[in-house]
């Protein structure tokens, strides 16, 4: 017993010394770990989401939408570079999270853009969500707010981040 409590007493230890609250939610086979935004710059539109999930299943599935407290739409998006140039697009399929693999949605890459945001996400703030698997169903998840440009969820981001204007152009 003590054994445990001493366990528990450094995990608690480490994540105070991360600063980030690391979280992560379970639906069905999915595992859903530390889902985040990033605050905006002054008069941006629109928002991030960020998280991994992970299929633990023997059969795929797939992310087909969602919702957010503080946004009044909620779109999946891939960020590709094409040609040299950063493009940005809709999935309107979603995308499959293949069993036995993890997908990561970050920065640069597949992310969920919220738009006709009702208030703009702060630093250190958190807010609620829901995420739609087609067999999965839904699942309730709180979105922690890291800094402006950060790129993992946890660290700070460079003083120059283009990816938040790229977003402001749609
Ligand atoms: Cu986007």
């Amino acid at each position: 017993m003590r054994f445990y409590s001493a366990i528990a007493a450094l995990l608690l230890g480490l994540f105070a010394a991360t600063g980030a609250s690391a979280h992560d939610y379970t639906v069905g086979s999915l595992h859903i770990l530390h889902p985040w935004s990033r605050e905006i710059p002054k008069g941006a539109q629109v928002a991030g989401g960020y998280f991994t999930i992970e299929n633990n299943g023997t059969a795929p599935d797939r992310l087909i939408g969602g919702s957010a407290e503080i946004a009044g739409r909620f779109l999946i998006h891939e960020m590709k570079t094409e040609n040299g140039v950063m493009k940005m697009r809709e999935l309107e399929k979603g995308i499959e999270i293949p069993p036995g693999k993890s997908v990561k949605f970050a920065p640069n890459g597949y992310h969920v853009m919220l738009f006709d945001l009702k208030r703009a996400p702060k630093e250190g703030e958190a807010f609620m969500g829901t995420l739609v698997f087609e067999k999965a169903g839904k699942v309730d998840v709180k979105f922690v707010v890291a800094p402006l440009g950060s790129a993992d969820g946890k660290s700070k981001g460079a003083p120059m981040n283009h990816d938040s204007m790229d977003h402001m152009k749609h």
